[in-house]
């Protein structure tokens, strides 16, 4: 009877790489889109008209030789095997399979997969809330940088009911299998517990503009209160180690408090102790924080105490007590 040797299937894949972009600095914040003070919420009437006259497709800043081929772009079929960025890719495994769309387009298709780890499906969405305090008892929604026209992205984070093991009296690889049907400005596919894996995929999309439709009104709230002594989570901290907090180290007296205020796009987190050592987050972690969100923590205990974002283990910082001058 025939068995198939175990591995063979994972060994004689061949990375044909389709065009494949493995962007390892997805939730690093190496985009350099900067929203600017713009962010003003309303639902965008230009693009409203510029539907209705279901014309030809905008070509600004385009030359010719770019117009042209974007008219022949507007049906993407693609596959390939891909592999996850690797062990340097930081907390998540992330493969980049469509780039969001920089000029606001959005893909409508359906991806087809099989990977050797359970991976998630992350239409990316634009975002289109940039400078706005909302309230948080709507909820955040995860979010960073790289959106279309300057905008964040709120990928959506798909699970695909992967279901058992596949019935066969012939020994095969445990694999992870799904198609799923899209409409985003990009997306990506990926293992957000860190674990490495390979995807053979298929997809087709069809690029069509969008009409946008942003209305927060009724979320839109106060600045949230700092009632300690501030530390900043700089611009661009999701590149930094100690210097994306700021102060670093911030000193206060026993019994004072340190407000975190996220002055950043991207998300992070203030977690105590090191990163990967078995106190992390034991003694206070803010959890996550979208752009503008704060944390308060007290500190009754003199001492030097180090902290660090989980997201990005490379921004660290410490916290120094001393005694109450009193
Ligand atoms: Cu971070």
């Amino acid at each position: 009877m025939g068995t198939l040797k175990p591995g063979i299937l994972a060994v004689a894949v061949a990375i044909a790489l389709v065009g494949s972009i493995i962007y390892s600095g997805y939730f690093l914040g190496a985009s350099a889109s900067n929203l600017g003070n713009s962010g003003k919420v309303t639902s965008n009437a230009t693009d409203a008209t510029d539907l209705a006259s279901d014309g030809p497709e905008r070509t600004t800043g385009l030359n010719a030789a770019e117009a042209l081929d974007n008219a022949t772009r507007r049906l993407v079929v693609q596959q390939g095997t891909l592999s996850s960025p690797g062990p340097d890719a930081g907390p998540f495994q992330i493969i980049d399979i469509l780039p969001a769309r920089e000029d606001g387009r959005v893909y409508q298709g359906t991806i087809t997969f099989t990977a050797t780890k359970p991976v998630i499906v992350a239409p990316l969405l634009r975002y289109g809330v940039a400078e706005e305090l909302l309230k948080s008892e709507f909820g955040d929604l995860f979010v960073f940088p790289g959106g279309p026209q300057g905008s964040l992205i709120a990928p959506a984070l798909i699970t695909p009911n992967y279901g058992g093991d596949v019935n066969s009296d012939i020994p095969m690889p445990r694999t992870y299998s799904a198609s799923v049907p899209f409409t985003a400005n990009g997306l990506s596919i990926g293992n957000l517990e860190g674990e490495q894996f390979l995807i053979t995929y298929s997809l087709h999309a069809t690029i069509f503009r969008s009409q946008l439709t942003d209305d927060v009104q009724s979320a839109v709230g106060q600045p949230e209160e700092v009632n300690g002594t501030k530390v900043s989570i700089v611009n661009g901290s999701a590149l930094l180690d100690d210097t994306a907090y700021d102060p670093n180290p911030v000193t206060i007296e026993a019994g004072q408090n340190v407000t975190w205020v996220n002055d950043d796009l991207d998300p992070h987190t203030v977690t105590s102790g090191a990163f990967g050592t078995e106190e992390a987050g034991e003694q206070f972690n803010s959890g996550y924080m979208g752009p503008h969100r704060t944390f308060t923590q007290m500190f009754e205990e003199e001492g030097e105490f180090e902290y660090y974002c989980e997201i990005h283990p490379n921004m660290v910082g410490t916290v120094v007590v001393e005694a109450d001058a009193q």
